[in-house]
């Protein structure tokens, strides 16, 4: 503890440090809460995980970059940049990151008092409002002109997922790939119609935008309002397409089970919430959408949902070095329930497409 407290002395706090506890439960990075004395503002204090994002220094230039942007135009229109924006706390020597003796990266960010993160889209009412923030925060960063640094190269493409694959497998450094035939099999016999959604943002055909990337309902504030107030966890945001943002979204809200259900009765993707989702985010980006982009919205989700499946699955057989794990087989678990999910947007695809095109026909008249 007082390691942490003394990483934390290095930024600019506005208080002096009461306590610094564990937060949440990432997968990636190690995250903190720091309380200031006598009701001080509080702050999130992080690790930044430096075998996953890299260079660390570039990502926190691009999160700096990515919300100055949105506090400009939060405060242009009378709202409150604190509050509607992420703010990154700089070190007493003005850097974006601490670099600590054992080459560890450390980033603070200012705690939003008075706002919900919530595990799980509990109602349609949540994924309308959810699907409504994500479309804003897309919108938001449209007009973004500086360029991002790309410190995640291949993160959602699975032409370069399927390259890691093949070497993951035929290394097969842990002796586990005889027992997952099945779930290999899986992944096999759906490549061909990945890559050819993959080819149509390679080719330009689906643009390139500044998107989040990571866009789990537990990555969004909500006020007490039931609104979205700010988006959060800003590591991934890349130029990419908007699209892996709402399948993302769909791969977490819809499923009425969990990420890494053992009981795959539980896990089913639930049409209201994708319905409720889909019209929140295409009110706020329908504008802006190309009828490219509108036409694969709904493949989106089964892509991203696709390409989690692929990268529990590879994680396993690579023997863990990517995810946080809790069991000896929870990658493996976290694999099937994703494909669970992925055979239900599957059976429902039909319904899902046709809503979609529905609904922004309605808008646009
Ligand atoms: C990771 O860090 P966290 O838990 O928000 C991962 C996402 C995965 C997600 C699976 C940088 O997100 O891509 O979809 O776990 N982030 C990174 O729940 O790999
Ligand atoms: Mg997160």
């Amino acid at each position: 503890m007082t390691d942490l407290k003394n990483i934390a002395q290095n930024f600019q706090l506005e208080a002096e440090i009461e306590n610094v506890k564990p937060l949440g439960e990432g997968f990636i990075n190690d995250t903190f809460i720091i309380t200031t004395q006598n009701n001080g503002p509080k702050y999130i204090l992080q690790r930044k995980n430096k075998n996953i994002f890299s260079p660390i220094p570039a990502m926190m230039e691009n999160i700096q970059k990515v919300c100055t942007h949105i506090k400009e135009k939060v405060a242009n229109v009378g709202g409150d940049p604190l509050r509607e924006a992420m703010t990154i706390i700089p070190t007493k020597d003005e850097k974006l990151y601490f670099l600590d003796n054992e080459e560890e990266y450390w980033a603070v960010c200012l705690f939003i008092e008075d706002t919900i993160a919530y595990e799980a889209a509990e109602t349609p009412e949540l994924a309308y409002a959810g699907g409504k923030g994500i479309g804003k925060f897309q919108s938001l960063v449209a007009d973004l002109k500086e360029p991002l640094v790309n410190i995640l190269p291949g993160f959602h493409d699975i032409r370069y997922r399927f390259k890691q694959w093949d070497e993951v497998l035929s290394n097969d450094p842990v002796g586990r790939k005889a027992e997952v035939s099945e779930e290999i099999s899986w992944i096999e016999s759906r490549k061909a119609e990945m890559l050819a959604f993959w080819e149509l943002v390679e080719n330009g055909e689906i643009p390139t935008r500044i998107s989040h990337n990571d866009t789990k309902i537990n990555n969004i504030l909500f006020d007490k309002k039931g609104e979205v107030l700010c988006v959060i966890d800003l590591d991934t945001v890349l130029s990419s397409t908007v699209l892996n943002d709402f399948g993302d979204a769909m791969r977490f809200y819809t499923n009425t089970g969990l990420e890494d259900d053992e009981n795959l009765d539980n896990v089913s993707m639930d049409m209201a919430i994708f319905k409720a989702f889909a019209k929140g985010y295409l009110e706020e980006t329908v504008s802006f959408l190309s009828p490219k982009e509108i036409e694969y919205l709904a493949f989106s989700a089964r892509y991203i949902t696709y390409e989690q499946v692929l990268r529990f699955l590879m994680d396993y057989i690579d023997g863990d070095n990517y995810y946080k794990t809790k069991s000896p087989d929870h990658n493996l678990v976290r694999a099937r329930a994703q494909y669970k999910l992925l055979q239900s947007m599957e059976a429902q695809f039909a319904e899902m497409e046709n809503f979609v095109k529905s609904y922004v026909a309605e808008l646009q008249n």
